[in-house]
């Protein structure tokens, strides 16, 4: 649809921005943290930073947050490391950890910054992972004891709460993105079982944050892309259609509906995948409902129909939007209308609208897009990093949120990826993404000093005038 006129942005919108816990922090083994399986597993190519200092936002944590208000977040997406307030996951509480990010959200709140916490951004407790992790139903446990220390200690303080992020790139693309740790290196079976565990997780989490905050928000932070027929032949659309089923709607739905995804389940069936499910599980799951859906959004995806053979298969593997090809199942194929990236991404702003407007038809619940951002070899040259190239991606993407808010879907927030420039999951600290430039490179930490971008002050002015300044 076209529009004489675009509906504006809601008064209250949340313009904020992302990070998670391990890929900003560094102070990897300070005051009292735990290994995680990213300190304990994560194997990176030869020269590819690791995440013991990263952006050093542990130590710097007050200068980012001044740095974050100048910009003027209305709201900042983070995540609290597991094991700094649990070291071993399940054990003695850290009050160090804690305490850290007390001061986080107070400095964060006394600048008018909205938290939005998550509770588990892929970094799970080595020792967890050391007794099975997810496929240990008692790991689930710990998540919920968890999830109930960080509620009592800051529910006070903070009103929205993301869950588990992207659980199902962990699942599809845990081994590209290093998030397996050991107890991932196993069969499908074996990590359809520890997906099962990890949605009761999240269900427990999501029913004890409504019983102990009834003012709090809480939900799902998966990543989600529509999915197109590489065709309009018939055979393409149902391979489409499986495509969504296994990497979108299982986690949708089990996360809105407590439910498995019919043609999901049929699937694990098929492949003999399907977990086992207990007595009360089913119920844990439908009892829990979600206030809101998160999704973090970088591309849509494109396949045809399986060949049966290897050539339905990409052959660098994939990762969260490199879409991998399944024998029997979906092809995977090339979309020649997009751009790639400069790590083969592909760019799809309007798929952005098409993504809003599918999750708002199917669930009706109000969204917030907790990660969208542009990777690239940005360049700090005479003290200035000239990002146009991410202006103009995020002006696309946002042009986009008014017209899906024009088509009548509900969306309360965009926390862009990322607030800071952070470690990427796989590709080190060259592939940026932050606002603010980070002065280090992979191998050296430098002095990490700040520097705002080109972009800082662009989103800056788009905040300032509530989204109608795009033009
Ligand atoms: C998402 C993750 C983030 C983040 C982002 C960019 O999948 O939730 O942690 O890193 O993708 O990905 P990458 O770092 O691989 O470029």
């Amino acid at each position: 649809m076209q529009y004489q006129q675009l509906r504006p942005f809601p008064g209250d919108f949340l313009w904020g921005a992302s990070t998670s816990a391990y890929q900003v922090e560094g102070a990897w083994n300070e005051d009292g943290k735990g290994p995680s399986v990213i300190d304990t597993h994560v194997k990176r190519p030869e020269g590819v930073a690791d995440f013991t200092v990263a952006s050093d936002h542990y130590h710097r944590y007050a200068e980012d947050v001044a740095l974050f208000a100048e910009l003027g977040l209305r709201a900042y997406r983070f995540s609290i490391a597991w094991t700094r307030i649990v070291p071993d996951g399940d054990g003695e509480v850290n009050r160090a950890g804690i305490a850290f990010y007390h001061q986080l959200i107070d400095e964060l709140r006394s600048k008018d910054i909205e938290p939005i916490v998550t509770l588990y951004h892929f970094d799970l407790p080595a020792a967890l992972d050391e007794r099975g992790g997810w496929s240990n139903r008692a790991t689930v446990d710990a998540f919920v004891r968890y999830a109930r220390i960080l509620f009592e200690e800051f529910g006070d303080k903070v009103r929205y709460w993301l869950t588990i992020n992207e659980q199902n790139m962990m699942i599809l693309h845990g081994r590209a993105i290093g998030t397996t740790g050991r107890s991932g290196e196993a069969s499908k079976r074996v990590i359809y079982q520890q997906n099962h565990n990890m949605f009761l997780a999240q269900a427990r989490a999501m029913a004890l944050c409504h019983e102990t905050l009834p003012e709090a928000k809480i939900g799902p932070a998966p990543n989600i892309v529509s999915v197109y027929p590489a065709t309009c032949a018939p055979e393409d659309v149902i391979a489409a259609d499986n495509w969504d089923a296994i990497r979108n709607l299982l986690y949708l739905d089990l996360a809105v509906h407590g439910s498995y995804h019919p043609l999901a389940w049929a699937y694990l069936v098929e492949r003999g995948w399907e977990p086992e499910i207990a007595d009360g599980d089913l119920e844990t799951l439908t009892n829990a409902k979600p206030d809101f859906i998160a999704f973090n959004y970088y591309s849509t995806q494109t396949v045809g129909a399986s060949r049966g053979d290897a050539s339905d298969l990409q052959l660098r593997g994939g990762d969260q939007q490199i879409v991998r090809g399944e024998i029997g199942l979906y092809r995977a194929a090339k979309n020649e209308h997009l751009p790639t990236n400069a790590f083969g991404w592909e760019i799809d702003p309007v798929g952005f609208r098409t993504t809003m407007r599918r999750l708002w038809d199917r669930y009706r619940l109000p969204l917030i897009i907790t990660e969208n951002g542009l990777g690239a070899y940005d360049e700090l040259v005479d003290g200035r990093v000239r990002d146009d190239y991410r202006i103009d991606y995020l002006r696309r993407h946002i042009e986009q949120i008014q017209l899906a808010i024009s088509d009548g879907v509900d969306v309360f927030g965009y926390c862009p990826w990322t607030a800071i420039d952070v470690v990427s999951t796989h590709q080190g600290i060259s592939k940026r993404y932050g606002f603010i430039h980070v002065n280090r490179d992979e191998n050296d930490p430098r002095d990490l000093a700040r520097t705002k971008k080109d972009s800082f002050h662009w989103y800056r002015g788009i905040i300032a005038g509530n989204g109608a300044d795009l033009h």
